[in-house]
This record gives structure tokens, C-alpha cells and sequence, in this order.
């Protein structure tokens, strides 16, 4: 099958999952042209069967705001044409499923039918589709995809509830590469942050709001008063400048570093004993999947999709939004030395569920069943 893949080159979850995705189904023999505004970070391997089209906008002194959304339509119609693409399959509704709607109205005037596939991610549903600006386009751009999936159970019901959608939603999780994300051996990594064998606890992110950063901090300070510990702070966003702040306020200032944006987040993973992830809404929780892969249990809130993956007192503990005496309580109790390692092997074991050998037939399939239903509407169509 040839698949165009249209997603946020950034360091996001829907941009990691959309490209681990096509990495995946290159490796099985599919033809995968990734079309985005940069290469896509984690696109960082060699397969015959992988392409990169760059959308290219101009500025223009009258364009505040450069139209990039007709410039990726623009740059699917073309990579369609060109390439003999069977479908599109686009991550994170904003502007990307618009986009793939013009692309595709533009196609039927050249005589080409593209299906197009359209996964939901979450905050293009729960923060930013939801706003009055967005909410039209983004309930017609839905409808009108010819399939939609969700990366949890709770995303599509909030899909279901906050849009008029005419549509069903197929729910596929998001899976992990066990093979690029395992525990590996760095010990001299872990001996250099953690001379005195502290603790180590491990937050990754993109230091929005969403993701209350205030309360990692908080979380890890109260930690640090019991217990031996280090903090290391990965990625960057708005919220990271207050974080930097707060640390010094504490006075942790030496137990705390911020790494900013890191390419290989598994090997500091693989030397983290406890994730976490406090956020305020979540779909899904990949970074907290990332870390189960590494054998690092995690400490998170109880909101959107995350009971869906974690397993509570298993492979770490649960609390409600914004209950850090509850989440420091139980990252003590997990951090435990008689604990841990039990943690650490279910964290491990209930990510190997997710393992993309596992989630890449669900979109292959899925593909097929949308393909089929293009088919047979357009040769109805062609009767008529
Ligand atoms: O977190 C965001 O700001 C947006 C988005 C992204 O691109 O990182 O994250 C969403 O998609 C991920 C991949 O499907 C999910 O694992 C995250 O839970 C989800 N973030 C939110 O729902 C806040």
C-alpha cells in the first residue's frame, strides 16, 4: 500500500506515534511518504520504502498569518498525483484533516478518489478543537473523513460529547518500538547524576500547562525531604522558566537539572527509577508508556485516558489532579527498596501489551476496511 502520512515533525506524541508508525509499516513492505513543515524528529532511519516531502510556505508582507493550511493541501494534492498514493492518513485534526478535505475535493476534479484517515490525538479535541474558532471545521473535517480512530476509549467519548460526529470511531491505542525502547546499560550515566546512589525520577514533557509542571516540582520536593533523590527535567515549553524558578525557591536546585529537548529520551529513561506525569488531562499518556518500556514505574494522575494504560498499584500508582501529598505518598512507597523492583518488572510487562507488533495489524486492517468502503462507494457512485 502506498500511505501518505501527514503529522507535527515536533517532538509532540501525535508526531512520535504518526512517525513511529510509518517506520513501522515501511519496515512491513508499505510504500510510507511522510509530507510535513520539517523532518520529523524521531524519522531517523533509512528504508527503501521511506519519503520525505517538505511543505514549503511563503511569507508574504500582507500575511500575518502565512496560510499553511492551504500549503499542505496544496503539497498533498501534489505528493497524491505524483506518487500514486492509496491513502492519507492524518494525525491531529488541526489543520490537518481540513487540509486533507480540500486536498481531497481538489483530487475528484482531477479524477482521483483518496480515502482519507484521520487520528484524533486529544488536545486537538479537548483543549484546542473545542474552542468556538476551531469547533465547525473541526467537526466537518471529522465527518468527512472516510475513517477516524482515537488513541483511547476515553478520547473518543469525549469526541462523542463535545462534536456532533455522524461517524464511528475506531479506537487504536498507541504502541511503543520494544525494540528501540528498552532498558539499556548506562551505568556510568546513572553513577554520574547519582554519585551517593540516589533515587532517580524523571519527567518528560513539553512544559505546557496541561502538563503541571508546578506540581512535578512540588511532588519532587517533598520526595527530596525523605529521601536521597535527583530530578532530571526533560524537554521544554512555556512552563519550564517557572519550574527553573520554583527550584530555586525550594532550595533543590542542585538535586534538579533540565535537559531540555533530548533526541534519545530512552537512555535516560533506562536509568530513572519513577516517572512523573501529574497532568491535567492526558489521552493517552505516551510518555508514561515510554517509561513502563525503560522498566520505570510511574506516578500520574487519574485523568483521560491514562487508567486505560496504567495499572493502579501495579505499574505505579493513580491520584486525582492536583493531589500531590497523595502522589508523593505513593512515589515514597514505590521508591521503596523492598518495592521497586516489583514495579519496575510489571511496568515493564504491561508495556510489551502495547508493543507496535502488536497495534500495526489494528491500522493495516483498519486501512483495508477503509479502502474497501472507498471502493465500493465510488463504484456505486460510477454506476449512477
Ligand atoms: O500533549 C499535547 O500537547 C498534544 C499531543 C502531542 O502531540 O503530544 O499529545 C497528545 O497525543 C499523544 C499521542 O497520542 C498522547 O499520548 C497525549 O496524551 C496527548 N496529550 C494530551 O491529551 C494532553
Amino acid at each position: 500500500m502506498k500511505i501518505g502520512i501527514v503529522c507535527y515533525p515536533t517532538f509532540g506524541g501525535s508526531g512520535v506515534v504518526a512517525t513511529e508508525l510509518g517506520k513501522a509499516l515501511a519496515k512491513e513492505g508499505h510504500q510510507v511518504h511522510f509530507i510535513t513543515y520539517s523532518q520529523p524528529s524521531r524519522l531517523d532511519f533509512l528504508n527503501e520504502n521511506l519519503y520525505y516531502h517538505e511543505v514549503e510556505f511563503r511569507s508574504y508582507p500582507l500575511f500575518e498569518y502565512p496560510p499553511y493550511e492551504l500549503a499542505l493541501a496544496s503539497k498533498m494534492v501534489s505528493v497524491v498525483r505524483n506518487e500514486g498514493l492509496d491513502l492519507l492518513h492524518v494525525h491531529y485534526a488541526i489543520p490537518h484533516a481540513s487540509a486533507a478535505y480540500m486536498a481531497k475535493q481538489i483530487l475528484k476534479t482531477h479524477g482521483i478518489y483518496i480515502p482519507v484517515v484521520t487520528t484524533l490525538h486529544g488536545t486537538d479535541i479537548t483543549l484546542v478543537g473545542k474552542d468556538a474558532s476551531y469547533e465547525p471545521v473541526v467537526t466537518f473535517s471529522i465527518n468527512q473523513s472516510d475513517g477516524v480512530t482515537s488513541v483511547s476509549e476515553d478520547l473518543k467519548r469525549e469526541t462523542y460529547h463535545s462534536f456532533k460526529i455522524t461517524r464511528e470511531i475506531e479506537v487504536i491505542p498507541n504502541f511503543i518500538d520494544l525494540e528501540k525502547f528498552k532498558k539499556q546499560k548506562k551505568d556510568h550515566f546513572k553513577k554520574a547524576i547519582c554519585p551517593h546512589g540516589e533515587s532517580l525520577i524523571v519527567h518528560t514533557s513539553n512544559f505546557r500547562r496541561v502538563k503541571r509542571i508546578g506540581d512535578v516540582m512540588t511532588i519532587f520536593n517533598n520526595i527530596h525531604k525523605e529521601i536521597p533523590s535527583k530530578l532530571l527535567m526533560i524537554g521544554d515549553g512555556p512552563e519550564r522558566s517557572p519550574a527553573e524558578t520554583m527550584a530555586r525557591e525550594f532550595g533543590i536546585n542542585d538535586a534538579v537539572r533540565f535537559l531540555g529537548k533530548q533526541e534519545a529520551v530512552e537512555e535516560v529513561l533506562s536509568v530513572a527509577d519513577l516517572f512523573l506525569m501529574p497532568s491535567e488531562k492526558e489521552s493517552f499518556g505516551l510518555a508514561a508508556l515510554e517509561a513502563m518500556a525503560c522498566e520505570v514505574p510511574v506516578i500520574s494522575s487519574n485523568t483521560g485516558g491514562i487508567p486505560e494504560l496504567m495499572v493502579q498499584g501495579v505499574t505505579g500508582f493513580m491520584s486525582n489532579v492536583g493531589d500531590v501529598e497523595d502522589m508523593t505518598r505513593k512515589s515514597l512507597f514505590v521508591l521503596d527498596k523492598n518495592n521497586l523492583p516489583k514495579f519496575k518488572e510489571n511496568a515493564l510487562a504491561r508495556a510489551k501489551e502495547f508493543d507496535i507488533t502488536n497495534i500495526l495489524p489494528l491500522y493495516e486492517r483498519y486501512y483495508e476496511k477503509v479502502l474497501q468502503k472507498a471502493t465500493a462507494i465510488r463504484s456505486i457512485e460510477s454506476t449512477n
